[in-house]
């Protein structure tokens, strides 16, 4: 069935006059803000779109748990440890929502991490770079949660019901992780200056890639005309980078720090800055897996997938002798 859901995703946008009733019934709730929920008749594009979306958006939870996981031990103070360990804990919660929001779709969790694992399903690019140094963790929650954010909050309003609620969950808590990464950064930037030259280093290296978070240019974005006129997406790719760059820019002037970008300027006539665009090759190529981590991360999945196995059997086994005893009990 999966399958079948991944191969008709991304078909482009129908015209009203090529529907069916139950199609042009369908796009009239969308169009409507009637929200669809688990048990509502849906094209089974819209539930492709749906499954690939929420499903690699969960995906890059679980995923992005690694590269800050890995800090939690080198935290520089107690605080600044229980701080990370309870972000990292929440970016698993996260994934738990989006995976239970796809499962009303009619997939399951295992399928859609042995799509991950296959790599037949993406997670954020953002995710196959290293986190080098303690400034590297200030601008992931600074910027890459910040670009998470400016994703996530429009997803509020998502046509499906459970990815709407979902969303609204996550974005309390996303809120808390920007501020934290934001206030890492101001602690570097204030403090030696071999401690601001780091945080200078790490907005160099993260920029682009959090540029990259929202993926390609609207012109390149094949899914974005269908998912916006379905509501899954709200906003098309370049107006949330705007958006982002946007809000971001008076950040970095305020912490001192300069945005690697020479073309980046306040344009007075458009109302928001011109910048420079990321390198699109290197996205492209991190998506085909040639990023500086991706082997990595995916051998982290791997394993802990693996090491899972036995815990997994064991609840199964449970249940399912749970399961029998009821039925000996009626
Ligand atoms: N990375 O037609 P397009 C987080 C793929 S934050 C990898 O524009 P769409 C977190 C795209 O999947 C990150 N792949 O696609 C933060 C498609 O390929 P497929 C997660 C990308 O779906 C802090 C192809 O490129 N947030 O979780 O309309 C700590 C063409 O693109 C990327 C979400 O997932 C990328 N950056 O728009 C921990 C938000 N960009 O699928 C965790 C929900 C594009 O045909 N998702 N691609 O093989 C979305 O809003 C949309 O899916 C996207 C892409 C804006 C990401």
């Amino acid at each position: 069935m999966y399958a079948q859901m991944i191969k008709t995703a991304g078909t482009g946008v129908k015209p009203r006059e090529e529907m069916t009733p139950e199609e042009a019934a369908f796009q009239d709730r969308i169009d409507a803000d009637i929200k669809i929920e688990p048990k509502d008749w849906m094209p089974d594009e819209y539930r492709a779109t749906l499954v690939r979306q929420i499903g690699q958006h969960a995906h890059s939870e679980i995923v992005g748990q690694l590269p800050e996981g890995n800090w939690i031990t080198r935290a520089p103070t107690l605080e600044r440890k229980a701080i990370l360990l309870a972000k990292v804990q929440d970016e698993a919660g996260h994934g738990l929502y989006l995976y239970c929001a796809a499962e009303t779709l009619g997939v399951s969790r295992d399928e859609l991490t042995e799509d991950l694992l296959s790599g037949r399903m993406k997670y954020s690019s953002i995710f196959n770079y290293p986190t080098l140094n303690w400034a590297d963790i200030g601008a992931v929650g600074w910027l890459v949660d910040g670009a998470a954010i400016m994703n996530q909050v429009p997803l509020q309003r998502t046509s499906y019901g459970p990815y709407s609620r979902a969303m609204i969950r996550i974005c309390k808590e996303e809120s808390f992780h920007q501020r934290q990464g934001y206030d890492i950064m101001m602690k570097m930037a204030q403090g030696t200056e071999a401690q601001k030259k780091m945080a200078q280093d790490a907005l160099n290296r993260f920029w682009y890639p959090s540029l990259m978070m929202f993926g390609p240019s609207d012109k390149e974005s094949v899914h974005s005309a269908q998912s916006m006129a379905w509501k899954i997406k709200i906003d098309s790719n370049d107006e949330l980078r705007q958006r982002f760059v946007d809000q971001t820019v008076p950040q970095a002037e305020y912490l001192g720090l300069t945005v690697p970008d020479d073309k980046l300027k306040w344009n007075e006539e458009r109302g928001h800055y011109d910048f420079s665009e990321p390198d699109w090759t290197e996205f492209f190529n991190v998506l085909k897996g040639k990023g500086p981590c991706n082997t990595e991360r995916m051998n982290g999945r791997k394993r802990a997938w693996e090491d899972g196995a036995w815990v997994r059997d064991g609840l199964m086994a449970h249940a399912q002798k749970r399961a029998a005893r009821k039925v000996a009990a009626e």
